[in-house]
């Protein structure tokens, strides 16, 4: 019975010695070129952050170690519906390699232990109790993040002088893991003062899963081991916890570029703690173009229905959305700086929602989310600007959780926050591990762009 440590550790020396090769011997070999466009328009496409769980495809969308979501689906452990559990992806970002079912089982154990609230610091539930009930819930779970910095094994260990270089992954390690496992109650506690007046909604248990403590925990589930505030019938707990496997599976990563998890990678490369730094990547999730648009597109479609007088109506949407366009405004759920193609991460979210029809059939909400995917891209091709027309990530997530009973519509991105965690922690294991540096391009002025420009 190894842990995730012990066999991190057995992986390290072979995967080290490749990259010390690489970066000893082919220091000068070009990867690609930087331009004036790459420096004026936001760095698209420049290969230059070291990234190792996931890659996006423009054509083909995130594939984790190579494998689609569709595959890692058929090969990870999960549950009977065939959603792996966030657990499994976890143990397979890290190692690379697809866990046994037991491993995800100790996985799943080891993080429910570090994660009960016997173990969650009453600093940050202090902290959280204390801030307005308006405070962002996004604001609230960078705050908390920021809190468990207290509790940092790195830190404290490096400012007391106790860990060299070589070891700095095994509290990186520590750290992020227990991150991961404070993640259900931080975001209960935001939810129950959300909803509740703070209030506990649910209860956690060792004896449940990471995200079935999380539905338990927000009130939303009525299975064993579980709150009894649920509102939902057995049959929905069910779907809902997996639709919460479904979608804190498949938001762990999107490679490296994305705002939250360069934040993340960048200012653990200065060693700020894991805590710090994935505050930071959760302080750029909380933009309006990134993860807070599931936010708004759960306002978008909601206000677009009580205007409409159908979901069906084709041209009364075709006349909302160039109303949107015409204000120059952005059309949530749509658009991508890397995809070409609609985000698979949104494709399987439908096909969630298809498998289910009887309970989504009459749900205004969803059938205008399904409606749109089939509207939305020409109209964008009409209006010519964006380079991707098709619905990405957030476009279906938010509205399915609506429909479930999570109303508050400031609430949706922490839960994609729960999921991102896992990946660019892991990075940052990785990037301990292979010693990278302390992140510092160089920037350029107007001038200098003018002067190379008008000299050439
Ligand atoms: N509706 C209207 N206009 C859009 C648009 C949309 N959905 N997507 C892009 N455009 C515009 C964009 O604003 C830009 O206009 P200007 O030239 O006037 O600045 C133009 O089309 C070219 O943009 P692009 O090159 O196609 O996209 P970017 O790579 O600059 O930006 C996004 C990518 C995702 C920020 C952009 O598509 C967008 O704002 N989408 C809506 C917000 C959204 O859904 N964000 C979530 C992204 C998600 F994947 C995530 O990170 N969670």
């Amino acid at each position: 019975r190894k842990s995730l440590k012990e066999t991190l550790k057995e992986l390290i020396p072979e995967r080290k010695e490749k990259f010390l090769k690489l970066k000893k011997n082919y220091h000068n070999v070009e990867i690609g070129r930087i331009t004036i466009g790459s420096v004026t328009t936001g760095m698209r496409g420049n290969k230059s952050i070291f990234w190792e769980g996931s890659t996006v495809d423009p054509n083909k969308g995130i594939t984790f170690h190579g494998k689609t979501i569709g595959e890692c689906q058929q090969q990870l452990p999960g549950d009977e519906f065939g959603y792996f559990h966030p657990e499994a992806i976890l143990w397979y970002l890290m190692t690379k390699q697809i866990p046994t079912s037991q491993q995800v089982q100790h996985l799943t154990e080891e993080l429910a232990e570090r994660g009960s609230p016997k173990n969650f610091p009453e600093l940050t539930s202090k902290i959280i109790d204390m801030l307005p009930p308006d405070t962002h819930p996004m604001t609230q779970l960078a705050i908390g993040l920021a809190s468990l910095s207290r509790n940092s094994k790195f830190a404290s260990n490096y400012q007391r002088g106790l860990i060299s270089k070589d070891h700095y992954w095994e509290d990186t390690l520590e750290d992020s893991l227990n991150l991961i496992s404070f993640l259900p109650i931080l975001t209960a506690k935001i939810y129950s003062k959300l909803v509740n007046g703070g209030k506990p909604l649910g209860e956690f248990s060792v004896k449940n899963d990471w995200t079935l403590n999380i539905c338990s925990l927000l009130g939303m589930s009525n299975g064993v081991h579980s709150s009894n505030h649920c509102n939902l019938n057995n049959e929905q707990s069910k779907d809902f916890l997996s639709l919460m496997r479904l979608y804190t599976g498949i938001h762990v990563d999107h490679e490296g570029g994305n705002v939250s998890a360069h934040a993340t990678h960048l200012v653990n490369s200065a060693l700020s703690d894991p805590y710090l730094s994935y505050s930071s990547g959760i302080m750029g999730l909380a933009g309006p173009l990134h993860g807070l648009a599931a936010q708004e597109v759960v306002r978008f479609l909601v206000e677009m229905n009580s205007r409409i007088s159908s979901p069906q109506n084709t041209g009364e949407i075709e006349e909302y959305l160039w109303n949107i366009l015409n204000s120059k405004k952005v059309i949530p759920g749509y658009g991508h700086a890397v995809l070409r193609i609609p985000d698979p991460r949104f494709t399987t979210m439908l096909k969630f929602a298809q498998s289910r029809t009887t309970e989504f059939e009459n749900d205004e909400n969803v059938i205008l989310m399904q409606k749109l995917s089939t509207v939305v891209p020409d109209i964008l091709k009409e209006h010519g600007k964006c380079k991707n027309p098709f619905p990405n990530v957030d476009s279906a997530s938010g509205i399915l959780f609506h429909h479930f009973g999570i109303k508050d519509l400031l609430f949706f991105t922490v839960i994609f926050g729960c999921s991102r965690s896992i990946g660019p922690l892991t990075q940052l294991v990785w990037d301990r591990i292979y010693g990278l540096p302390i992140e510092r391009p160089k920037s350029i002025s107007l001038t200098t762009m003018q002067n190379l420009c008008y000299q050439s």
